[in-house]
């Protein structure tokens, strides 16, 4: 029986990704180093750290301090960016399937890589419909490996088997699976075509029919 949901923020109630993007471009524009919209995409749901270091490629030439200056540089960028965003923000379906998912007595948890979570949850005016929230802060080893999902499933007090993921990720397809969770995939099945049902968005997205489609 699914007791509970657990939502990936970026790409799926909101796009931060071009944020994340545009941040991380100024950042590679100062240091010289080759970045485009390409090489964005395999940074999709990706932790900041592990962003930084494909973005880097050879991490020998930097020493740990000249590494925290860059996240830290980049995150003012990321975090000016999001300033502005509000509730029309939220991605087509999001709110829509909150609310019917809230209705049927589903717990509802954000399981997102960002350390900046909280502030965007908080700005697209859904904090109050969500249970649980891991995010960045949460646990130190980042998707693909299943323990923030582990952590959001703990915290809403229901068992992995018991809990569905919604990831445009790889990395968060995987770690759902790895965590034993049902796994929903939003985006290309060449991107998320591990997950147990591929949707294109949430626009539209019901969620008694949602459920049949996983329990099929
Ligand atoms: P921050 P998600 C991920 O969010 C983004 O997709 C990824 O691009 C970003 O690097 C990561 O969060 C960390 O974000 O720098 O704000 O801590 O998809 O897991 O919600
Ligand atoms: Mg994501």
């Amino acid at each position: 029986d699914i007791r509970g949901v657990i939502f990936d923020l970026d790409g799926v109630l909101t796009d931060t990704a071009e944020y994340h993007y545009l941040g991380w471009q100024k950042l590679a524009d100062e240091e010289g180093l080759p970045f485009n919209r390409e090489a964005n995409e395999e940074l999709r749901g990706v932790s900041r750290r592990d962003s930084l270091l494909k973005i880097i490629a050879n991490r020998q030439q930097y020493s740990e301090t000249q590494l925290q200056e860059m996240m830290e540089r980049k995150n003012r960028y990321y975090v000016d960016l999001i300033h502005n965003m509000t509730a029309t923000d939220l991605l087509p379906g999001a709110l829509a399937l909150l609310d019917e998912l809230r209705a049927a007595g589903i717990k509802i948890a954000l399981g997102s890589a960002s350390k900046n979570a909280q502030t965007v949850i908080e700005k697209l005016g859904i904090s109050d419909r969500i249970d649980v929230i891991a995010d960045g802060y949460s646990v130190k080893q980042p998707k693909p490996a299943p323990d923030l999902f582990l952590f959001a499933a703990r915290e809403l007090g229901l068992e992995p088997q018991q809990c569905v993921v919604v990831e445009d990720a790889a990395a968060g397809i995987e770690a759902a699976l790895a965590a034993g969770m049902l796994a929903v995939g939003l985006g290309p099945t060449e991107r998320v075509g591990e997950a147990h049902v591929v949707l294109p968005s949430l626009a539209g997205v019901r969620w008694l029919e949602l459920r049949d489609k996983l329990s099929a």
